[in-house]
């Protein structure tokens, strides 16, 4: 019976050895962390913060995508002679080995009209398209949670948001009322 128990053993033994030699290669570019704060009403834009870690090279992302919302535009806020106004953002890098973080008062992503499914099931799921291997996808499921100060209040989502109130800030230059969708899009 002991030389078979052996050779049971040496199956996963083998799986491990596989996993490390991977993990010896170094960091690889991956998309590590991530969340969507929902707009505080329903015609407001949703706001999308996530962090990505960088892989051997240098490279650029230069879109985030998803099939369950109307809109995602990369955005960064910027203050200018005190006034803090948001400004599109086309690409941002993401140096080798380092990382790249689209958090709360700086890079951010806008999401408009999120399919209620998804809201429902409380995660988008999005693409991450950046400038290495032909534009590689990275997907990640974006959890969602409630606007801050709404009923779910308290824990991470009644972070200091109010300090960033995106419906008070200039979004004037970017004329997004001209574009903003109707309101049963997303409820299909
Ligand atoms: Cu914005």
């Amino acid at each position: 019976m002991k030389p078979f128990a052996l050779l049971a053993l040496a199956v996963p033994l083998l799986a491990l050895s596989a996993c490390g030699e991977n993990l010896g290669k170094g960091q690889q570019l991956n998309v590590v962390s991530g969340h969507i704060v929902m707009g505080a009403t329903p015609d407001r834009p949703a706001v999308g913060y996530f962090r990505v870690e960088g892989g051997p090279v240098p490279v650029e992302l230069v879109a985030v995508t998803t099939d369950l919302a109307q809109r995602v535009e990369m955005h960064e806020s910027v203050k200018e002679d005190g006034v803090v106004a948001m400004k599109p953002l086309l690409r941002a890098a993401v140096p080798a080995k380092g990382e790249l973080v689209f958090k709360q008062g700086g890079k951010h992503l806008m999401i408009w009209n999120i399919n209620g499914a998804a809201v429902r099931a409380g995660k988008l799921p999005m693409a991450f398209v950046f400038t290495n291997n032909n534009n590689e996808r990275i997907l990640f499921d974006m959890p969602i949670k409630p606007a801050a100060g709404g009923e779910a209040a308290g824990g991470e989502a009644a972070m200091d948001h109010s300090a960033m109130d995106h419906g008070s800030m200039d979004h004037g230059s970017m004329d997004m009322g001209a574009e903003k969708p109707a309101p049963d899009a997303a409820k299909k």
